[in-house]
């Protein structure tokens, strides 16, 4: 039966189920190459140091999912129903289109919870969703980013208030302190189809310290894939050397690029950025990420919004 609804796939990265997920999990991420035991065992062990093999990116998507559904509501009642897609594990994105078929949606929207566009990161998504949602002959609409939406950008500058706060509490009043903006990094490649991720990701870290009255930022990669090609640097690490060289004793991590904790912002900044802070003589404050922060639902909420009456009215 045909549904009036809008369906709303939100779509994110995905995480293993457990322990013994992680095989099919990064062969997926490799377009079905099998990790060397090698790489399996050195993700394993990332998994390991994040609270003992949790996965809290599973939890982190659910909660985001439901806070979306419940600000949809607040500012449409009657007219969405959100769905699921995961980018490496299940629901995948062709199950929540699939999903949506099922229960006779006719037109749909698409929003990944990341907030700058990538050819290789939300482009990726958009393009396997819109691929099903065609052969299932449901109309799709994208949300192609939102970093530069006002609610996102509050939610973010009050993040790196209190983040500095804490830092100078800590450093005391009259140290100089760095902000690090940071994101997932890409391979260099990105470069050559005029990718809108770089240019996106500076305007929101650039909007985001002038808000929060910050003068003294860079913005860094981090997470860096481990494949022989070239990826986009500098990576975090090297960054916090050259901060300490320069006399530095306190960094602020912002991982803009994230909206939830998992392995890369527990592991790649809580643990290592963490440990290399600790061996150069610095204290590291991170901004908490954004969650189900209502500014951040709302942000979502809006976003979606926005598209379906452009597109759908
Ligand atoms: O907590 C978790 O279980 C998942 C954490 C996680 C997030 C994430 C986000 C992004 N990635 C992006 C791009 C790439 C590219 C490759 C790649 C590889 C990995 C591996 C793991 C992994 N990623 Fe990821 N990513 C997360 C986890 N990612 C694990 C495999 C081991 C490794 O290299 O570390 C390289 C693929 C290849 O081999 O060809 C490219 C981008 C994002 C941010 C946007 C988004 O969320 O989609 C871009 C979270």
């Amino acid at each position: 039966m045909a549904n009036s609804k809008i369906g709303v796939l939100v779509m994110s990265y995905g995480t293993p189920e457990s322990m013994d997920g992680i095989v099919e999990y990064y062969t997926h991420i490799r377009r079905g190459h099998a990790p060397t035991p090698e790489q399996l065992a050195e993700l394993r062990g990332r998994y390991e140091a994040v609270a003992g093999g949790v996965f809290p990116l599973r939890e982190n998507t659910n909660r985001q999912a439901e806070g979306l559904q419940k600000a949809l509501d607040a500012m449409a009642p009657g007219r969405y129903v959100v769905y699921q897609g995961l980018k490496h594990a299940r629901p995948y994105i062709e199950d929540g289109v699939e999903a949506m078929a099922a229960d006779g949606v006719k037109q749909a929207v698409g929003i990944v919870l990341a907030p700058h566009y990538s050819t290789m990161s939300v482009g990726s998504y958009m393009q396997r969703a819109r691929e099903k949602a065609e052969e299932l002959s449901i109309k799709f609409a994208s949300v192609d980013s939102y970093h530069l939406h006002p609610k996102l950008i509050e939610a973010l500058e009050s993040r790196v208030n209190s983040a500095f706060a804490e830092l100078r509490e800590a450093v005391g009043e009259d140290q100089p302190l760095k902000a690090l903006f940071s994101a997932h990094s890409l391979p260099v490649r990105i470069r050559e189809v005029n990718d809108p991720y770089e240019e996106q990701l500076l305007a929101t870290s650039s909007l985001v310290a002038e808000r929060a009255g910050v003068t003294d930022w860079a913005f860094t990669w981090q997470s860096a894939g481990r494949t022989r090609e070239p990826w986009l640097g500098p990576d975090i690490l090297e960054t916090m050397k050259e901060v300490a060289e320069a006399g530095y004793k306190g960094v602020l991590s912002a991982p803009i690029g994230f909206v939830s904790e998992h392995l890369e912002v527990l592991y790649d900044i809580d643990i290592e950025a963490q440990a290399a802070a600790k061996e150069l003589g610095m204290k590291l404050v991170r901004i908490d990420m954004l969650g189900t922060d209502p500014l951040y639902m709302e942000t979502l909420a809006d976003s979606v919004e926005q598209v379906s009456r452009a597109v759908y009215i």
